[in-house]
């Protein structure tokens, strides 16, 4: 009868890391440490969230972002700890940030990697309880190591992401990420202090259950957009918009969907960030066997020409991402 007592506990996110390192002949181990300096600081954010609104973490700090957005004193304090855990762990010579204009040194020159990230996505959503995330992509350097960090460390396109991930912080801790070789998801036991598989292998289902945009910008939607979402609802396709993009994005990942931010005439080049929103997400749908869009190009082979430059957004189901992409492609513009 003990055979079939079922262990509860996957294998933890280290004993995984250091398990698929061996996947990869050349590896040295620093891919492998700056995962695990990701894994810190997120651990570190899930806290300081979870209490926010007994620590008085919650609301604005009183600042703007280079984006001229009101910056939350998580938004802040997310940046610190990823800043602080990518610099302790030595791997990452420069990184980009929603939070900070220009290319972040570290100073570690001897760091072969550099990381584009969004410390805290979604953080309008802290006050109200509702799910956030961290969003970061990982390429090696272009510039010798050793020496200075150039500005083409950080535009590299989507298709050199050597690798890419989220961390959603939710109803549960989760930390879903891609070197490549399949998505793998890990769930956060506070008691024990570690991320463990729960989540191996994920692949996007195919069948298209949800579709998620921002209906309330419906009137400013190009006719391609209109027609996709009038598409959806003749199949009776479900809506599924919670305004935070890694809980919509992982929501689809997990059961099959399209999240679609498309570009209005107010934004042209839609609002979500290519080299540290985008890129990353799009990254694992792909080795989820999914499809990423501006709608007509592979978000993967944009190439990116400033840090913080945006980009219209189709990430899901293939199907649904070719459907939305072919209305475009039809040229259904407004008549
Ligand atoms: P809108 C949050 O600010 C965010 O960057 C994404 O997380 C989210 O999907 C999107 O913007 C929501 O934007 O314009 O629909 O409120």
């Amino acid at each position: 009868a003990l055979t079939n007592i079922h262990l509860p506990i996957g294998i933890p996110l280290d004993r995984f890391i250091k398990k698929k390192q061996e996947d990869f002949p050349f590896a040295t181990g620093e891919l492998s440490q700056l995962l695990r300096d990701i894994a810190l600081a997120s651990k570190i954010v899930n806290l300081e969230i979870a209490r926010s609104g007994l620590s008085g973490l919650e609301g604005a700090f009183g600042t703007q972002n280079v984006q001229g957005e009101c910056q939350q004193k998580l938004d802040i304090l997310a940046n610190k700890c990823f800043i602080r855990a990518l610099k302790r762990g030595g791997e990452v010579c420069a990184l980009i940030s929603e939070e900070n204009e220009g290319v972040i040194d570290l100073g570690n020159t001897q760091g072969k990697y550099v990381v584009a990230m969004d410390p805290l996505d979604g953080s309008s959503n802290i006050d109200v309880n509702v799910s956030i995330g961290t969003i970061f992509s990982i390429y090696r350097r272009v510039s010798e190591v050793g020496g200075p960090v150039s500005e083409a460390d950080l535009l590299q396109p989507g298709t050199k992401q050597v690798a890419a991930g989220y961390t959603l912080y939710g109803s549960s801790c989760m930390l879903v990420y891609t070197t490549g070789n399949g998505v793998n998801g890990f769930t956060y036991e506070p008691s024990l202090g570690e991320f463990f598989l729960s989540h191996q292998n994920i692949r996007i289902p195919d069948n298209p259950t949800y579709y998620s945009v921002n209906e309330g910008a419906y009137r400013s939607f190009g006719a391609d957009t209109k027609a996709f979402i009038e598409y959806c609802k003749d199949r009776r396709i479900s809506a599924r918009y919670i305004g935070s993009l890694v809980a919509d994005f992982h929501r689809n990942l997990l059961k099959g969907g399209i999240y679609i931010y498309p570009k209005t005439a107010a934004q042209p080049n839609g609002k979500l960030r290519l080299c540290y929103e985008c890129n990353a997400l799009a990254f694992i749908a792909e080795q989820a066997g999914g499809a990423a869009s501006d709608g007509m190009n592979r978000i993967m082979e944009i190439g990116p020409e400033k840090y913080h430059q945006r980009s219209p957004f189709y990430v899901g189901t293939k199907a649904m991402v070719n459907e939305a992409c072919g209305f475009i492609d039809l040229g259904m513009v407004e008549s």
